[in-house]
């Protein structure tokens, strides 16, 4: 079986031991040592401008700042120090994504909105590239899948906090992607990981869920015109399945219309060209690398 380099051809390791043998991270800092202010905004308070601290280093090494308050009833746009608050914001909110912090991101995130922060910005330099960062570390054998979930649960969370004005400014993803595990097959967690990646990179996916026949992927795709088809398999007994569905879509003549991308566990690089799908991909990570690569998207 061809797995991408470094990583390991069977994911049990990953399944049962998180946070072991390399990459091993230290634990966050405590709350009151993160540099990250827990202060309650009183209402119709504003909170006093404080002048910005040099960076100083915390417990795990890591650049943070100290106690830094923003201004939350001014937008940062009218501030002489607007670029540098603004890439604390992001970072701010980028790493607390990158660590899974759940509790805290989404209040970063409105923070950020709160002063003004452009939501592309939030998006793109924060949510964005956090799951990016995540997805290298994956691949890598930096994390593991725990860690990763947990990430990428952390970035929804930020982007349900964004999903109003996103509707609201009409902003238009990335590419469309219809994503099913094939049919006979259930198994959905590695399928709904990918999926939380792509979306993390902006993608708009439509999930047909597990189980998924060749006529689903058809209607999918005549319903939803997507850009790309993503298929998950995790048994040698249904990745058959994949081919199968290529060559309905080809029979329905739909096929040319989008582009065709497989994984999981069984599958391989000489598996994919096989059945005539346009891409492979062996992890979370590397999938929206190889959808952005196919797409020609950057
Ligand atoms: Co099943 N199961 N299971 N199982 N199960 C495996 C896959 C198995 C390897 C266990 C074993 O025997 N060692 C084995 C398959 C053997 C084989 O075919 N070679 C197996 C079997 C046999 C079965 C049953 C047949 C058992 C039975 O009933 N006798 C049965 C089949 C049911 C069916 O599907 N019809 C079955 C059932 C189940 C559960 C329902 C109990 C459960 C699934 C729950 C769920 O998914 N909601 C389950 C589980 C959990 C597993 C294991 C333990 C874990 C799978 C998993 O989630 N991995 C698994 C053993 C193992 O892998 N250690 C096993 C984590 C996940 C993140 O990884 O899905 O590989 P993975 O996804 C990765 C990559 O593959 C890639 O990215 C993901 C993240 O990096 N990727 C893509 C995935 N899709 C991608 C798509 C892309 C690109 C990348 O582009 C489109």
């Amino acid at each position: 079986m061809v797995r991408g380099p470094g990583r390991p051809a069977c994911n049990h390791k990953a399944l049962i031991s998180p946070r072991v043998g390399r990459g091993k991270r230290p634990p966050p800092p405590p709350a009151e040592t993160s540099g990250f202010s827990l202060a309650k905004r009183k209402p119709g308070r504003c909170f006093r401008r404080v002048p910005p601290r040099p960076p100083a280093l915390n417990k795990s090494g890591k650049t943070t700042f100290v106690n830094r308050q923003i201004d939350t009833n001014k937008g940062i746009g009218e501030t002489p120090g607007r670029k540098e608050q603004i890439m604390h914001l992001i970072e701010k909110l980028k790493t607390l994504i990158i660590e899974g912090n759940l509790a805290q991101a989404p209040r970063a995130t409105q923070e950020a909105l709160q002063a003004g922060v452009d939501l592309r910005e939030i998006i793109d330099q924060g949510l964005i590239k956090a799951m990016e960062v995540v997805g290298e570390r994956f691949s890598s054998g930096e994390l593991y899948i725990p860690e990763m979930l947990l990430s990428a649960k952390t970035m929804q969370a930020s982007l349900n906090v964004l999903r109003p004005m996103i509707a609201d400014r009409g902003i238009k993803a990335k590419a469309k992607v219809v994503f099913g595990t094939v049919q006979g097959d259930v198994h959905d967690i590695g399928k709904n990981l990918v999926i939380m990646m792509m979306q993390g990179a902006g993608f708009e996916v439509y999930d047909l869920g597990m189980d998924v026949p060749p006529e689903k992927f058809y209607q999918a795709i005549k319903t939803h015109q997507p850009d790309l088809c993503c298929m998950s398999a995790l048994l040698t007994t249904t990745q058959g399945a994949m081919g199968k569905t290529i060559r309905f879509l080809k029979e329905q003549s739909v096929r040319q219309t989008v582009k065709v991308m497989v994984g999981g566990a069984p599958i391989t690089e000489e598996f994919s060209a096989g059945i005539e799908a346009d891409g492979y991909a062996p992890d979370a990570g590397s999938a929206v690398e190889k959808a952005k690569e196919l797409l020609g998207i950057r």
